[in-house]
């Protein structure tokens, strides 16, 4: 029994100790992947949750699997593809942006993730399925693989939520948009950024974005507004939560954190404005530290940072 499962490509990632990539002689090594990073920050959180991906069968993709399996992630249906090497990532700070990220993932083992990985009894066996629009750009395979996710959840009665996740460094927005609206169409949530939102719909402004995802048939329409919080609607009914201050160094990560910190309340029966409370002090947690997992919350952080318990400091 899982509370959540997800699948997508994750990859090991670098960055530069100091200075920018071209200059750099030593490098911090970790985990990238938006959809074992939503799954390592609810097995943060006490839920179960299982990722399903391919590694290759190399160093690196020991690595990525040891990590996200010692996160308390299910990885039970992760291959090990000896045919392709583990997708490598490098980001680059810049100053006052958001980081630069370079991808080495073309035709990687990630990449090969296929329908066959997808176990319609396994991801029947939790009550969300996390999707993200990262896979299906990776590949057709990839792509197909989502598609049977999907289908296996909804005949089963789990919940689909989409974060749109668009990278234009996979796809344009257009192409995102097209094959993103099938999705949509099936999604009992989708969670977007209002920046994505805009270019993926053409639109301008977070009620007119927000009727672009409803338009195409998502049950409820949570919108990430940065530093302002977030913003949720089903058509009928509105809700809001303010954003947490914060001192941010990498915004990398931030709506992953988000998707964790919502799912955790949605998932324990709270309501909509709880749920964006805790995507938002996810978020804010997460931005603080560099790297997309490090400064995901424990329970009783998340717990201590929205007044809600408190963890004793000495
Ligand atoms: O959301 C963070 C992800 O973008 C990062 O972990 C890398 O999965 C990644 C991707 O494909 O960009």
């Amino acid at each position: 029994m899982l509370d959540v499962v997800t699948l997508g490509e994750s990859m090991v990632v670098f960055w530069p100790e100091e200075g920018p990539l071209g200059a750099a002689r030593t490098f911090v090594r970790s985990v990238a992947g938006a959809e074992s990073n939503v799954a390592i920050g609810l097995a943060r959180l006490g839920y179960r949750s299982g990722w399903i991906g391919r590694l290759g069968d190399d160093a690196f993709g020991r690595f990525v699997l040891r990590t996200i399996r010692g996160e308390g992630v299910d990885v039970s249906r992760v291959r090990l593809d000896a045919a392709a090497p583990t997708g490598v990532m490098f980001r680059e700070s810049v100053l006052g942006r958001d980081p630069r990220v370079y991808y080495y993932r073309r035709g990687s083992a990630g990449s090969r993730l296929g329908p066959e990985d997808v176990d319609p009894e396994y991801v029947g066996s939790a009550r969300l399925l996390h999707v993200t629009g990262i896979t299906p750009a990776l590949s057709p395979s990839c792509r197909e693989a989502v598609e049977a996710a999907v289908e296996a959840a909804r005949q089963r009665g789990v919940t689909v939520a989409l974060d749109p996740n668009l990278r234009l460094k996979l796809w344009g927005a257009g192409e995102a948009a097209a094959a993103l609206r099938p999705l949509i169409g099936r999604a009992g949530l989708v969670l977007a950024g209002l920046e994505e939102g805009e270019l993926l719909s053409g639109r301008r402004g977070e009620e007119e974005v927000a009727g672009w995802f409803l338009e195409a048939g998502a049950g409820l329409v949570v919108l990430k507004l940065g530093a302002r919080g977030a913003m949720a609607t089903d058509g009928t009914r509105t809700w809001r939560s303010p954003g947490f201050p914060a001192q941010v160094v990498d915004t990398v990560g931030a709506g992953d954190a988000f998707a964790a910190g919502f799912y955790a309340a949605w998932l324990a029966g709270r309501d909509v404005e709880t749920c964006l409370r805790y995507g938002n002090a996810a978020g804010a947690l997460v931005v603080q530290v560099v790297g997309d997992t490090e400064g995901l919350p424990y329970r009783e952080e998340l717990a201590a940072f929205l007044g809600e318990g408190d963890v004793p400091t000495r």
